[in-house]
């Protein structure tokens, strides 16, 4: 299982950062740099089309979520 967390530093994907190093959970960062507005570039807004980081992607079954609380549900 591969699972992406888009964020930046001084988002709520600190929560689901947090919860994953406690877990050991596995994962790749990707960077949202909101400074440079990054959350609004099709590659983001792709993944969450309301451009608001934090997403979770988790390619063994293709889900993503872009709420905090529901990616820490899930988790
Ligand atoms: N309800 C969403 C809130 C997402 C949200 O508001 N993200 C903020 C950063 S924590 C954001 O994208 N701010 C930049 C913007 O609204 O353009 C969640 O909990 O994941």
């Amino acid at each position: 299982m591969t699972l992406y967390l888009y964020g930046d530093i001084k988002t709520r994907a600190l929560m689901p950062k947090w919860y994953m190093s406690g877990k050991g959970i596995s994962y790749d960062y990707v960077n949202v740099d909101l400074t440079a507005r990054q959350n609004l570039a099709s590659s983001y807004l792709e993944v969450n089309p309301f451009g608001k980081p934090p997403a979770l992607k988790d390619n063994s079954n293709g889900l993503v979520l872009f709420e905090s609380g529901a990616i820490l549900q899930y988790l």
